[in-house]
């Protein structure tokens, strides 16, 4: 009996061991135009990787909308002014646009997206980022990505 529990113990031990690269990751924004995080810690073990996005603020998407985008660090910039003409229906994203690696889309108050992306998009050694391309919030709303 003892034996058993010991072997049971072991095994749980063994699979939690297993599933220690945590593949997803939940980040909130707000109305004070801030997620809650800065950076975001992807482990090279897993095969895709999946963001989900809530809003804890009170605010609707047309006044305090957020996404949330990852590209290149360099990317960044030139894809959130790119998108600025794009409009909230189209997340203010320019349409086609092959520097975003992925994106959610601009949801607000109480609301929720996620999206899930291959980690081979991502290239070791290679800056990567993440932000909000609702106009203007990309100075407050950023944060870096790192494969690790
Ligand atoms: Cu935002």
């Amino acid at each position: 009996m003892f034996a058993k529990l010991v072997a049971v113990s072991l095994l749980t031990l063994a699979s939690s061991q297993l599933m220690a690269a945590e593949c997803k990751t939940t980040i909130d924004s707000t109305d004070q135009m801030s997620f809650n995080t800065k950076a975001i810690e992807i482990d090279k073990s897993c095969k895709t990787f999946t963001v989900e996005l809530t809003h804890s603020g009170s605010l609707p998407k047309n006044v305090m909308g957020h996404n949330w985008v990852l590209s290149k660090e360099a990317d960044m910039q030139p894809i959130a002014t790119d998108g600025l003409g794009a409009g909230i229906d189209k997340n203010y994203l320019k349409e086609g646009d092959t520097r975003i690696i992925a994106h959610t889309k601009v949801i607000g108050a109480g609301e929720k997206d996620s999206v899930t992306f291959d980690v081979s998009k991502l290239a070791a050694g290679e800056a990567y980022g993440f932000f909000c391309s609702f106009p203007g919030h990309i100075s407050m709303m950023k944060g870096t990505v790192t494969l690790k």
